[in-house]
């Protein structure tokens, strides 16, 4: 492992300048890249200066450094954790064989995929996202949707070198293709359906950064246990920018929470929409709407892919290699699903090898519920008694065994009729859509935020709630 270079074309500890060949590759890419960034990357702010983070090491207590930064010069490095003495295959049937340092050539198919599917994540957030800057609530708000952005934009990177690195051409043609789709293009969409939907305003965005980069979090943690280990220690060390990325999400809808919560007490029969308020059944629509849609970026219930991957040591589960399981080999147990049959859910059991998605997922549910518990609590403080909640996993699912019936939220069956009837109750309407939107009023005065969310209860690197989190170099903003 090299030690850190800053001051490269592309800031690495890679050692780069040692393989010519894949510097000038990167090298090649990385002018699109910044074209790609210019077309796609967040609309109107581009000559601003933000107040970012950037990751300059891999040690635990000093890896980013802030500053003032505009975002196309912004320094996308190329980082990995460093090597762990002599660690072995921690799962499945390679397990306790040393790591492989290049591809292994029976299983290059899947990793090349696996390995696409997480790099194409990346650029398209960015896409989704590009023009919410127009209406941030704050300027703290601003920096962190900012933040957020040339991380995903670092995580292309990471997945790119990979791609570069260890897939010869293919990789090359795969990294090109990252710049090429585009999120909710018709002829070119991205790979994965959540990252096709439009993200049109800052409570989408909290959902969003709440509940899909959750499922990144728990993707990438089941990536670095990984056997292929450049992709294990290029995916643990992208686990450090996420969670900043979660934290932004879990208190953004806090926030609103709050201010909700704040405004009923205030309103004439709690109606917080005479006061620009978001009242909790459109919070719990959109809650219904990202969490669903999340809980598909699992894969099915009962995957071949999951097996498989899980057999060769590719993915692991979450915390793999810790005492959290007893038997990191998995042939022998059996997992129970709810399948639904006519109207009923009915129980069937699955090897567990092809449950490995499932068994994912069902750590990313337990920390959800965690959060909602969190939130709720809010509502508690102020006496209220309506509470957020978790839609059911049968709930409006394209994935997996739940995709060919209709469920209310809380897992009830209905007729395609029924759920096409009541979908108003269950998933933001246009009326929702339309009064989230009218609220979406940008708020650049510093300290200063959006009547319909409170505050923060910290700034951003030791910095007040009122610091000047981004400049516009002396003129006025008034997108
Ligand atoms: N949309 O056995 P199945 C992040 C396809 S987020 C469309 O069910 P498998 C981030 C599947 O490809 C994390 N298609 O699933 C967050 C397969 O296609 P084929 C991203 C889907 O393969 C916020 C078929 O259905 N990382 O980092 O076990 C901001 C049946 O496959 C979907 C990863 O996803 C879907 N939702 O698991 C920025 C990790 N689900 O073979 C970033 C890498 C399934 O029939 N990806 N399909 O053509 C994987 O490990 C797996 O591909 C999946 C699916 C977990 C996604």
């Amino acid at each position: 492992m090299g030690n850190v270079s800053l001051n490269e074309k592309i800031p690495n500890n890679v050692n780069l300048s040692s393989d010519r060949k894949l510097k000038r590759a990167l090298e090649s890419w990385q002018p699109n890249f910044i074209d790609w960034w210019m077309d796609m990357g967040p609309l109107g702010f581009q000559q601003d200066q933000i107040y970012l983070r950037t990751a300059v090491s891999v040690e635990k207590g000093g890896w980013a450094k802030f500053n003032y930064v505009k975002m196309p010069e912004y320094r996308w490095g190329i980082f990995m954790t460093p090597p762990e003495g002599d660690r072995t295959i921690s799962f499945g049937d390679n397990i306790g064989r040393p790591l492989w340092d290049k591809v292994p050539g029976d299983f290059r198919k899947e990793l090349r995929r696996i390995i696409v599917t997480q790099g194409d994540t990346e650029p398209a957030s960015v896409e989704q996202q590009r023009q919410l800057g127009s209406t941030a609530p704050s300027l703290y708000d601003l920096r962190n949707l900012f933040q957020v952005n040339v991380e995903e934009g670092r995580h292309l990177w990471a997945m790119v070198y990979v791609l570069h690195s260890y897939f010869g051409r293919d990789g090359r043609e795969e990294a090109e293709d990252m710049l090429v789709r585009r999120s909710g293009k018709d002829d070119s969409p991205r790979i994965l359906d959540t990252f096709n939907k439009p993200i049109e305003d800052w409570l989408s965005f909290f959902c969003f950064t709440m509940f899909t980069d959750r499922d990144g979090k728990y993707q990438l943690a089941a990536l670095a246990e990984s056997g292929f280990d450049p992709l294990a220690r290029t995916t643990q060390f992208m686990l450090a920018e996420e969670a900043h990325h979660l934290h932004v999400g879990e208190t953004g809808i806090r926030r609103v929470v709050l201010r909700t919560a704040q405004l009923m007490k205030e309103a004439p029969n709690e109606d917080v929409r005479t006061l620009g308020g978001i009242p909790l059944g459109i919070i719990q629509r959109y809650i219904n709407e990202w969490y669903s849609s999340s809980l598909d970026l699992f894969g099915a219930e009962n995957s071949s892919n999951a097996a498989s991957y899980f057999a060769a040591g590719l993915k692991g589960r979450y915390k793999e290699s810790s005492s959290r399981y007893n038997d990191h080999v998995a042939l022998a147990g059996h997992y129970t699903i709810k399948r639904p049959e006519g109207t009923r859910l009915v129980n069937e059991e699955i090897p567990l090898r092809r449950a490995m998605n499932l068994v994912l997922r069902d750590a990313y549910v337990e920390e959800c519920k965690r959060i909602l518990e969190r939130w709720n609590e809010i509502l508690d403080e102020y006496g209220i008694s309506e509470r957020l909640f978790l839609p059911e996993e049968q709930f409006r699912r394209r994935q997996g065994v739940y995709s060919t019936h209709h469920f209310d939220p809380k897992g009830n069956f209905l007729s395609a009729e029924e759920f096409e009837s009541r979908i108003d109750e269950f998933l933001p309407s246009q009326d929702d859509l339309e009064y989230v939107a009218s609220l979406m009023q940008p708020v650049y005065e510093p300290g200063k935020f959006a009547n319909w969310i409170a505050p923060p209860k910290r700034g951003i690197d030791g910095k007040p709630i009122d610091f000047l989190y981004a400049k516009f170099d002396g003129h006025v903003r008034q997108d």
